[in-house]
């Protein structure tokens, strides 16, 4: 609707042309006139009237009329978005969480986004999400595609609240039963990935994701190694302020690795999914070598071998294994996607939905993905809130390309302050019908557990160099 006009609300909106300056426009741009002026409303405070889409559906016209963020930390840090709207009551819930750069985020959220937000409709999400993306011209990175994901979410569930539906529904309906899931079991040893696996198999998952301490080697990835029991769940990790330093060889890395999961296999049996997660610590040629190593093992997927910057190297892993390739939490552009999608470099996608922009963006990289036979993985890791966690679910359920979804059960605290999100049964996941996301936020309980400082792990190679965590 807005194609034929954007020259002259270009113009208006920067001061050449007034309200007054449309209204005097020749007859035949007349028609014109009143889409030109709700254009001007809708990126103006000051004359925003809403939209006249809810008016469409017998609904009254409905506005943002508040953004307020929540920064809390109950066991976690987590940034939290309320939108709410000029119907009393109805106001939707995101989740802005960008682990150690929250306030980044919130500063964005608080300080930027509020002013171009409120009087818009809410409904209008494309929209939004391209007016947000494109509006500020210094676009994408991790923090305003965290900030603008928030924003998504909490419109997603407006819509769905608004629609008296799960946003699954709005999404286009049930493809599946479930989302099949995955865990994670880590260890000091095998025979403790081994235990913790047998435990997660005991309370039904079909997929563990394995990762084992290496010796020699001060800490790894998702292993307990030489940290805190804090730093070691990731958590709030180093009050001191500063990031825990892990040590990382790839030698021992790459000879372990393989052991284990011959280890694993040979244990566990033939049908449990095993999965693997090397978190962009590898050159692309080590990568290869143990893509090649583990493929006797069968494993689900090989995560995230190489740092996002490298993307064409995954032809270089792909030209010496059958090993399927999963990548992606990292990227925060719809554009990192596409040459790994297109070329079939990888078999899973798995960008966060946190990070790339919500809901909005994860449809088109899904849409993209199901054409080259690529299927989703969506990171969800415990350092993402519950309503990223319901928005990786809805999406999971009503496209044709699904894979797989990694979970976490989060602790009392966190439920305390953010209620609802998917459930976990018999290892798939599942969301309830209750209109929206299905998630809350407690403002009173967030209060009770202020920020607090944390930074994710870093590493260094033995001779002191920077590598990647
Ligand atoms: O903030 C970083 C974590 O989300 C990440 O380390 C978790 O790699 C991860 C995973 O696969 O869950
Ligand atoms: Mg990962």
């Amino acid at each position: 609707m807005h194609k034929p006009l954007s020259k002259v609300s270009q113009m208006a909106r920067r001061g050449f042309l007034g309200l007054a300056g449309v209204a005097a426009l020749s007859d035949s741009l007349l028609s014109r006139k009143r889409v030109v002026r709700a254009l001007l409303a809708k990126d103006s405070l000051a004359e925003n009237t809403g939209s006249s889409a809810g008016s469409s559906r017998g609904l009254p016209p409905l506005k943002i009329t508040d953004v307020r963020v929540i920064v809390t930390c109950p066991d976690r840090n987590y940034v939290l978005v309320k939108i709410l709207t000029s119907e009393p009551g109805l106001y939707g819930v995101g989740d802005a969480t960008l682990n150690g750069r929250e306030l980044a985020v919130a500063a964005d959220l608080e300080q930027h986004i509020p002013p171009l937000l409120i009087g818009r409709d809410p409904e209008e999400i494309e929209d939004t999400w391209q007016y947000l993306y494109r509006g500020p011209y210094w676009r994408g990175g991790p923090i305003q595609m965290t900030a603008l994901a928030g924003i998504d979410l909490a419109l997603w569930d407006i819509k769905g609240k608004r629609a008296n539906m799960p946003v699954y529904q709005l999404l286009g309906g049930r493809t599946r039963t479930g989302a099949l899931a995955y865990t994670h079991a880590s260890g000091g040893d095998f025979a403790e990935v081994e235990d913790v696996a047998r435990r997660a198999m005991k309370r039904g998952f079909k997929c563990v994701r394995a990762q084992v301490a290496i010796p020699g080697l001060e800490g790894t990835y998702g292993t307990p190694g030489n940290k805190t029991p804090e730093a070691a769940a990731g958590r709030v990790a180093n009050m001191a302020g500063l990031p825990h330093t892990e040590v990382f060889e790839p030698t021992p890395y790459l000879r372990v690795v393989p052991r284990l999961f011959e280890y694993l296999r040979a244990k566990l049996g033939p049908e449990v999914e095993l999965l693997h997660d090397c978190h962009e610590k590898l050159d692309p040629i080590q990568a290869a070598r143990l893509a090649h190593d583990l493929e006797p093992y069968h494993l689900f997927f090989l995560e995230d071998c190489l740092r996002p910057e490298y993307k064409e190297s995954f032809r270089l892993i792909r030209e010496h294994s059958t090993t399927p390739l999963a990548m992606g939490e990292l990227f925060n552009s719809l554009w990192d996607c596409v040459p790994l999608i297109k070329e079939q470099l990888i078999d899973y996608i798995r960008c966060d939905l946190g990070h790339i922009g919500g809901i909005t963006a994860a449809r088109k990289v899904a849409a993209l993905a199901e054409l080259f036979q690529v299927r989703t993985a969506w990171h969800g890791p415990g350092d993402i809130g519950p309503p990223t966690h319901a928005a990786n679910v809805h999406v999971d359920i009503s496209i044709a390309n699904f894979g797989i979804q990694e979970m976490v059960f989060f602790p009392d605290v966190t439920r305390e302050v953010i209620s609802g999100g998917p459930e976990f049964k018999d290892g798939y996941m599942n969301v309830s019908d209750l209109p929206g996301l299905g998630c809350d936020v407690n403002e009173e309980a967030a209060k009770k557990y202020p920020y607090r400082r944390a930074y994710l792990p870093t590493a260094r190679r033995k001779d002191g160099s920077v590598q990647d965590w």
